[in-house]
């Protein structure tokens, strides 16, 4: 829709203004609105779901689980009171506790009557003569801000595959990104998963014991790790909360955000016996300490990733006992590259009378009908089919919103050739449109809630910056955005990520730009960041607050 047809639409809602429109009401999203308010600004968070909750609200799909860290470390880190009254039951908490967790931060910081839930932002733009932001509701209204703030996760857009025939499947059909509020009941049914990355890995041993049939169809295959799931003993909380400052201390030095201290030794120091002595204590234990913690080069020295790769592959023949099956499930890409997963009796699952698995890569779907998968071996019939398909990571959310910014140009033209951002936080031609966990920003390769705390900090920062200094907008100078992607790129190839194909770059989305879109850098950037605002946000262009625009325009 074009901006004066945005604007003709707006007049017929009812108008309300805030200092700051969030979206989004999960892990970021709370976190903002609670820190919002309390520096006196009026606020209002909005969110399509119907609870709060974010990407934990709609992946509640069997088997859903935190993958890294363990709690009670997934969670909020500025409120010690938070980490008092919060038991942790599990290690790797389900899904159904962390929401537990996030709707019992909502109730504790009373950011309730500030939500605005079963709400989806229809429609953003910006009015460059007054400087603000305008935004249509599902319900609606008609939002004026001058400030967006976009934390909207970054797997919430899902990504169904364009396979001939999806849509006339007559059965149940379920992603696990959009997974029904009640219970789906398996039980003598005929299911089919599409997908084995995290979601697929954690919902195919669930589904496997509750139907008649499992038939899991696999494009790409993993090296999944045990979870070593486990409730957490209250010994681990009480030192979690003795220690909090240590902790938090750790946090602020780990690349990845993490309590614990990384291993400085490479996993070419050792012996293969010392170094599968390691491997095997880690893999008992469980968790994705066996990647992070066990040796610092596995994810930058092919040689040293190898050690661990073979590894896991030894554990997989181990496990699964046909043997042409545990070759199908077999991995051979650089481990870690995509996003590493850990699961509950994966692998043994295709131990049982009632799995099947379809390779993909020999065998690949030719179309659906209303009953069934036909790949070009044969027909496997259906009553359930589950998408585990995953999402147009970390830039779709924002894509589909598709703000218009300056000169009426929207994200989609902005982002025609690349995506581009500065510091992952801001994008050209977007003023005082802030992103949380952004394209370029280390989101989803750092401990998320701290990540988010961070980012949100310095958003905060920047907004009483400006309001002190009587600035309207602040956006990025022209060509910063090229000199970040550099930075992005630059990190990425210090790694092993550049050599296969992930949600990382894109690689996932039929047509979607193939471009590495995380930073890699870690604590690295947090600095900068911290840098960039106490040099007077270095790489910004700074405009005048509208009052005085609209007197130079004789307005
Ligand atoms: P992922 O990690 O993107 O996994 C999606 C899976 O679906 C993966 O195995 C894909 O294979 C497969 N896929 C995607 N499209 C197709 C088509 N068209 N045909 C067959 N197979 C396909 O998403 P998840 O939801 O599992 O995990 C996302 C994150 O959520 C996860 O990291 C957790 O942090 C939570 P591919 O590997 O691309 O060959």
């Amino acid at each position: 829709m074009s901006t004066q047809k945005q604007a003709d639409n707006a007049r017929s809602r009812e108008t309300k203004t805030f200092d700051v429109v969030v979206v989004g009401a999960g892990f970021a999203g709370l976190y903002a609105l609670h820190r919002l308010r309390g520096l006196g600004l009026s606020v209002r968070a909005y969110d399509g779901a119907d609870g709060v909750g974010g990407t934990w609200w709609w992946n509640r799909y069997p088997g859903a689980r935190v993958d890294f860290p363990s709690a009670p470390f997934y969670g909020y880190t500025f409120s010690k009171e938070l980490l008092d009254e919060f038991d942790w039951e599990e290690r790797q908490p389900s899904q159904p506790e962390v929401l537990r967790y996030l709707n019992f931060v909502a109730d504790k910081l009373d950011l309730r009557s500030d939500i605005q839930l079963s709400t989806w932002i229809e429609e953003a733009w910006f009015d460059e003569q007054a400087e603000r932001w305008h935004v249509n509701t599902s319900t609606g209204e008609h939002l004026v801000t001058p400030f967006l703030l976009c934390a909207m996760g970054s797997l919430s857009d899902t990504n169904k595959p364009p396979i001939r025939g999806i849509d006339d499947f007559a059965g149940e059909l379920y992603h696990t990104g959009r997974w029904p509020q009640e219970d789906v009941d398996f039980a003598g049914k005929r299911v089919g998963v599409i997908g084995t990355g995290s979601s697929g890995i954690q919902s195919i041993p669930v589904i496997a014991k509750q139907c008649a049939h499992l038939t899991v169809f696999q494009r790409t295959p993993q090296y999944s790790i045990p979870a070593g799931n486990r409730p957490v003993r209250p010994e681990e909380l009480s030192d979690a909360r003795e220690n909090w400052e240590q902790y938090k201390a750790n946090m602020a030095v780990s690349s990845l955000g993490m309590p614990y201290p990384m291993s400085e030794r490479s996993a070419l120091e050792d012996t293969p016996e010392q170094r599968d002595a390691l491997y095997e204590r880690l893999w008992q234990e469980g968790g994705l300490h066996m990647l992070f913690n066990s040796y610092f080069d596995l994810l930058a020295n092919k040689e040293a990733n190898d050690t661990l790769a073979e590894f896991v592959r030894g554990k997989i023949r181990h496990i699964v006992k046909d043997p042409d099956t545990a070759e199908k499930l077999t991995p051979t890409y650089i481990l870690g590259t995509k996003r590493q997963v850990i699961d509950d009796g994966y692998f043994e699952t295709y131990n049982r009378d009632n799995v099947a698995l379809v390779d993909l890569k020999t065998d690949p779907i030719d179309h659906i009908t209303a009953n069934s998968i036909v790949t070009e071996s044969g027909e496997h019939p259906l009553d359930i089919l589950v998408l585990a398909t995953g999402f147009d990571a970390i830039t779709g959310t924002l894509m589909r919103l598709n703000p218009r910014g300056r000169g009426g140009v929207d994200l989609e033209e902005r982002w025609q050739e690349r995506f581009n951002s500065y510091l992952g936080m801001m994008i050209p031609g977007f003023p005082n449109l802030f992103m949380v966990h952004g394209v370029e920003s280390p989101s989803v390769l750092f401990n998320m809630p701290l990540g988010g705390e961070r980012e949100i900090d310095w958003i905060l920062e920047c907004i009483l910056h400006l309001r002190a200094a009587g600035i309207g907008t602040i956006e990025p100078a022209p060509g910063v955005d090229k000199a970040w992607s550099k930075n992005v790129d630059e990190a990425a190839s210090q790694t092993l990520f550049h050599g296969t194909d992930s949600w990382y770059s894109g690689a996932n989305i039929d047509g979607k730009h193939r471009q590495f879109i995380v930073h890699l850098g870690g604590q690295a950037y947090f600095q900068h960041l911290k840098d960039i605002a106490a040099g007077g946000y270095e790489g910004f262009v700074f405009g005048p607050a509208a009052s005085e625009v609209l007197e130079a325009s004789g307005g």
